[in-house]
């Protein structure tokens, strides 16, 4: 049967279950692992406290494929949460996961990343304890480029071949300069200025990183989150113009902490930040590919990675203090 959903405002069904991971109160507990892939949430439940017989852990796949799993580690209610990736899906398990808690929540995050600089290295656990910044592919670089350059070949006499299409793209492009200040000193990717982690929770992680894998193999600083894997990460290629070439160096040059580079970090530490005090969040990512060697993980080791990182990140999770009603609150635990 097909949910009705009230209010365009926030959509929930009937039972109040949100739009798109479609769960509701009582099925998510205050400590989350937010987790990129469905088969890392599934490989992370098994860390979780065996389930009393008769009561299984709860799981619920949303129409959109979140999958949400609730149990306990070491006796405390978690939720495993299939995050997808991108900032927008972060988005989605930030918001509607707040609207279906009551009281202060913790937000872990692990993923994967790339290692962008020395000490990070193929492996190591990246924990963004410096916070993290968004980098953001800007199209109007390439909208006013277009006009700039036609100008140019306007105004260097270029007359019959394709002059009609220059013509436009210039009107297009200078109008939209006027509009927008021109093309000058424009740049193809934007960075943001930094957003803070949760300190208590980093330190935390940090610790019990350090327990499962040993100090040398877990780096803290800066994360830096794109808004996609190849352009505004700096993956260059021939089929699209990306003018990114010179993106990594600029990045490492501006940022001497930055050691990681994905895609979801931000917006939970963005989002954390605007919760009025009710959301305590850090990412931590195992570091799949060197960027600055190009070497990339085999494959095979990874699930041993995302164990230890899960294990770290659950021991964090349940040891960090939370206002509020109490953890007893999922409902489907009881
Ligand atoms: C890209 O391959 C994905 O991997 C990283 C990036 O942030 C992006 O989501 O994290 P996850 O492994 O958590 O998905
Ligand atoms: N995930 C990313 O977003 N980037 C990488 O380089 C590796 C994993």
């Amino acid at each position: 049967h097909k949910p009705v959903y009230k209010n365009a405002n926030f959509p929930t069904d009937a039972e109040g279950r949100t739009y798109h991971l479609g769960t509701k109160e009582g099925e998510v507990a205050s400590r989350i692992l937010s987790v990129g892939s469905v088969s890392r949430a599934q490989l992370l439940s098994n860390l979780l406290d065996p389930p009393t017989p008769g009561r299984p852990l709860f799981q619920r796949t949303s129409s959109r494929g979140f999958l949400t799993i609730t149990g306990r580690y070491e006796g405390v209610p978690v939720s495993i949460v299939s995050t997808h990736m991108g900032q927008p899906n972060m988005d989605f398990v930030v918001r509607e996961n707040r609207a279906v808690i009551r009281g202060q929540m913790a937000i872990v995050r692990l993923g994967t990343c790339g290692a962008v600089q020395r000490p990070a290295k193929l492996g190591d656990l990246l924990i963004a304890a410096h916070g993290s910044i968004a980098i953001r592919r800007d199209p109007d670089y390439w909208t006013l480029l277009d006009g700039h350059e036609s100008l140019l070949h306007k105004r260097n006499g270029a007359s019959s071949n394709g002059a009609a299409n220059g013509t436009t793209a210039a009107t297009n492009g200078s109008s939209a300069a006027a509009l927008y200040g021109g093309f000058t000193g424009r740049k193809p990717y934007v960075t943001s200025l930094p957003v803070t982690a949760n300190q208590q929770l980093a330190a935390l992680l940090a610790a019990e990183a350090a327990r499962v894998v040993g100090p040398d193999r877990v780096v803290e600083g800066l994360n830096a989150s794109a808004d996609s894997f190849y352009s505004s990460q700096g993956r260059t290629g021939s089929d699209f113009d990306d003018r990114n070439e010179g993106l990594l160096a600029d990045l490492v040059a501006a940022h001497p902490d930055l050691v990681s580079l994905e895609m979801e970090t931000f917006q939970l530490l963005d989002l954390a930040r605007c919760s009025k005090g009710s959301i305590k969040a850090i990412g931590m990512c195992v570091a799949l590919a060197e960027r600055y060697s190009n070497a990339f993980l085999e494959y095979h080791k990874l699930e041993e990675l995302e164990i230890s990182g899960g294990t770290a990140a659950l021991r964090a999770l349940v040891r960090v203090p939370l206002d509020g009603p109490s953890e007893a609150e999922a409902d489907v635990l009881k």
